[in-house]
């Protein structure tokens, strides 16, 4: 096995046909309407809210500003208690809410937000919680969705990694008072750049719009202090044609998941995540968790895999409540983080898209086989 002549990244993104965005383009550039809810963001949007089950889809600019504007649009205010194991954007988006983030930790197994763990911190200044369902794994959003009826709190999922996802057949979009997606270029579904809102209602899917687009509700009229956070008719026409081979993209991820999941099932210290046989999952990331047991570090693993052209990631290391803005917070303490804290330091993603060879998959588990000695 020979190590691989270029970089193999974590990720790459899939792209559609060249010609046919061609196509699409010939019929932007003859509209010539490209962006404000042009026919392409019309048809983007409904075709979207069909393909995952989901009653509303509002497009925006990326996922960070569609997280920033949902929690806008519920008014939250105060404290909000979410996880620290997660892409910064996360709490950055309550951040720029004027939200005080209350970190939470997550589960030892998926790394998401403890449910037990919740109750304890809420406190008469919370007002909602925002879950991840981290690498794409549903949280546990019944037990969430107690809490939030019992305590009169909002849930707002950050389901950037969750496209497509479903449980019970159902889309996990579903859950809770609004969900946002990410189409960011390494994701699961890109638009080079983009994100979603998922909502229940047709009133809440207008109040969303009118906030990506400054406020306005009609041409003399603002109902609120709005951004500009619209996905534009260039990225529509894209997404669009993405739709057409998103299922089979996913196909190709699961092949690719479950050659590293045979490999690695018996390798001492090396845990990956299960996935349950009620979830139909996109595949988006392969995490695994360097345990004590194994031969080297992490981060000596990190290194190895370097030197040999596997740019592998640590999502999602360092923790959130680690960083500068963060970090005063009582909750970031790393004793109130126990189990994020062991994720953190454990983890590393292996790379995982579409079209990543067999070959190069048996090479990078061959290594964390031998422990990196052939
Ligand atoms: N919530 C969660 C839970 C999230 O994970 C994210 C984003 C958000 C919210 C916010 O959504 P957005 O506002 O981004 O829509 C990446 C992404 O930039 C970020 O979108 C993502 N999460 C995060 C987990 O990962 P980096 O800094 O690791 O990306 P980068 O540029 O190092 O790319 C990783 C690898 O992907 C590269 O080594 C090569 C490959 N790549 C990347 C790009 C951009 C390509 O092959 N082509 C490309 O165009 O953050």
């Amino acid at each position: 096995m020979q190590k691989p002549k270029f970089p193999i990244f974590v990720t790459r993104p899939s792209l559609p046909d060249l010609n046919e965005f061609h196509d699409q383009l010939k019929i932007l550039w003859d509209s010539k309407w490209l962006t404000n809810n042009g026919a392409f963001h019309q048809r983007f949007e409904r075709e979207l809210a069909e393909f995952l089950g989901v009653k509303y889809v509002s497009l925006f600019s990326n996922g960070t500003l569609a997280l920033i504007t949902a929690l806008q649009s519920l008014r939250i205010t105060g404290d909000v208690i979410t996880t620290p194991y997660s892409f910064v954007a996360t709490t950055h988006a309550l951040n720029w809410n004027g939200i005080r983030p209350i970190f939470c930790d997550v589960d030892p197994i998926y790394g998401n937000i403890c449910p037990k763990s919740i109750e304890s911190l809420i406190t008469p200044k919370t007002t909602a919680i925002v879950p991840v369902h981290v690498y794409g794994n549903p949280a546990d959003n019944s037990e969430l969705q107690r809490i939030a009826d019992t305590y009169g709190l909002k849930l707002i999922y950050d389901a950037a990694h969750a496209f497509n996802v479903r449980e019970n057949g159902k889309s996990i979009l579903n859950y809770g008072d609004l969900s946002i997606l990410s189409f960011h270029a390494t994701k699961a579904f890109n638009t080079i750049e983009g994100g979603a809102i998922i909502c229940h209602d047709s009133k809440t899917k207008s109040r969303l719009d009118f906030l990506k687009n400054f406020g306005f509700a009609d041409e003399v009229t603002v109902v609120a202090p709005g951004i500009n956070a619209k996905m534009n008719e260039l990225q529509a026409a894209y997404g669009l044609l993405q739709l057409k081979s998103a299922e089979s993209e996913i196909e190709k991820r699961s092949r690719v998941h479950q050659l590293y999941a045979d490999a690695l099932k018996n390798i001492k210290g090396i845990r990956t995540i299960p996935i349950p046989s009620n979830v139909e999952h996109n595949f988006s990331y392969f995490p695994i968790f360097i345990e004590p047991e194994y031969a080297l570090s992490r981060d000596k693993v990190y290194e190895e895999f370097r030197k040999r052209n596997i740019i592998v990631r640590r999502y999602f290391y360092p923790l959130i409540s680690e960083f500068p803005p963060y970090r005063a917070l009582p909750s970031a303490s790393p004793d109130n983080l126990p189990t994020a804290t062991n994720l953190a330091q454990s983890v590393l993603n292996l790379p995982i898209y579409p079209d990543l060879s067999q070959e190069t998959v048996e090479y990078i588990c061959h290594q964390l086989a031998t422990a990196f000695n052939s």
